[in-house]
C-alpha cells in the first residue's frame, strides 16, 4: 500500500471517530468527561491490544500535565518494544543504547540538576544487559526516576526468556518452562536495590485493573516530586502486560498477573522516607 493509500485511510478513521460505534452522529449536547493529555502527540501508539506499555504511556502523560512538569522534563528511552516513547512523549526525550538509560540520564541531571529526569526501560533493558548500570547509578542515588515495566519477557525480540521469568512460565527459549535449578531464580529489582543508600523511593505497582492504574499514577507522581529533595533515586516497578508473547488474550492476561505475576512480584511500596523526613524536606528547601 502507497504513502497515499495510508494517509487516505488514516483520514477515514478520523472521520469514523466522529461517530459512535453505532454509526449514530455523536450528539452536540456530548459531554466530554476525559481527553487525551496534551503532552502525548497524536501519533498512534505500536502497541498490541492490552500492553502495559500503553496505559504507562498514558498516565506519564497525565503526569506531565498535572505536575505542569512539560517544558522541564527529560526522558531516557530504551531499547525494547518501548524504544519508540520518544515519539509518543511530547518532552525532550533521548534514546540510549540497550541497557544504558540510567547512565545517560545520570549525565542530563548532573548537566541539568533542575530538570526532572527519568528512565523507561523493561526488563531485558534494565535487569539484563543494563544490570550494571541500574545498580551503579543507584548507589550513588542520582536524583533521577527509573521507570521499569516488568513483563517477564524480552518482548520486543518476540518472548524470550528474561532475568525477570517467572519459574516454570514458558517462552520462547525456555519452551519447557523456566528451570530455576539450571538458570537461577527470577531477580526482584525493587528487593535487590532498596538496600542500596542511595535508594530514596522504591515501589512495585501494576497496571492490570482500574485501581492498580491509579495506584501506579500516584507512585509516578512521588518519583517526580522527590527529585527536588536531591536525596536519592526514585524506582517504580511496574508490573505489565505482554498478552502477545504471553499468547494470551489481554483479559486472560490481566487474570495472568494477578494469579501468577503478583504471587512472585508482590505489590506495594518496598521503601519510602517517612512523613517527617518529608515534612522536614519540604521545609528545609521551601518546597510545598
Ligand atoms: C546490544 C544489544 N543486544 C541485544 C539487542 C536485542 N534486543 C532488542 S530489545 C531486547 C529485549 C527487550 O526486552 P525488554 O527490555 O524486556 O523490553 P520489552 O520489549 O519487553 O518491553 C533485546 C535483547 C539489542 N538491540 N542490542
Ligand atoms: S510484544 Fe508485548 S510488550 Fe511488546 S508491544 Fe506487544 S504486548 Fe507490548
Ligand atoms: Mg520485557
Amino acid at each position: 500500500m502507497s504513502d497515499k493509500d495510508l494517509l487516505s485511510k488514516d483520514k477515514n478513521i478520523e472521520e469514523m471517530v466522529l461517530e459512535s460505534p453505532q454509526g449514530d452522529k455523536i450528539p452536540e449536547d456530548y459531554q466530554l468527561v476525559y481527553e487525551k493529555p496534551t503532552t502525548l502527540t497524536d501519533t498512534r501508539f505500536h502497541y498490541c491490544p492490552g500492553c502495559g506499555h500503553s496505559t504507562v504511556h498514558k498516565l506519564l502523560g497525565e503526569v506531565f500535565q498535572e505536575l505542569d512538569i512539560q517544558e522541564n522534563t527529560i526522558g531516557v528511552a530504551p531499547v525494547g518494544c518501548s524504544v519508540f516513547a520518544y515519539d509518543y512523549l511530547d518532552i525532550d526525550m533521548q534514546e540510549a543504547a540497550h541497557g544504558r538509560a540510567t547512565a545517560v540520564a545520570t549525565g542530563i541531571k548532573r548537566m541539568l540538576p533542575d530538570k526532572y529526569v527519568f528512565t523507561y526501560q523493561g526488563d531485558g533493558d534494565l535487569a539484563a544487559i543494563g544490570t550494571a548500570e541500574t545498580i551503579h547509578t543507584i548507589n550513588r542515588g542520582e536524583a533521577i526516576l527509573i521507570v521499569f515495566i516488568n513483563n517477564a519477557v524480552y518482548g520486543m525480540t518476540s518472548g524470550q526468556m528474561a532475568p525477570t521469568t517467572l519459574p516454570g512460565m514458558k517462552t520462547t527459549t525456555s519452551p519447557y518452562g523456566r528451570d530455576i535449578s539450571l538458570v537461577g531464580s527470577p531477580m526482584k529489582m525493587c528487593e535487590l536495590i532498596a538496600p542500596l543508600p542511595g535508594a530514596f523511593y522504591v515501589t512495585r505497582q501494576s497496571v492490570h485493573t482500574a485501581g492498580n492504574v491509579r495506584k501506579t499514577k500516584k507512585a509516578l507522581i512521588n518519583g517526580f516530586k522527590y527529585q527536588k529533595y536531591r536525596k536519592g533515586t526514585s524506582f517504580v516497578e511496574i508490573i505489565s502486560n505482554c498478552p502477545s508473547n504471553w499468547k494470551m488474550t489481554p483479559l486472560q492476561s490481566n487474570k495472568f498477573i494477578e494469579t501468577d505475576m503478583l504471587e512472585y512480584y508482590p505489590l506495594g511500596d518496598v521503601k519510602v522516607p517517612s512523613r517527617e523526613e518529608i515534612k522536614e524536606l519540604d521545609a528545609k528547601e521551601g518546597n510545598k
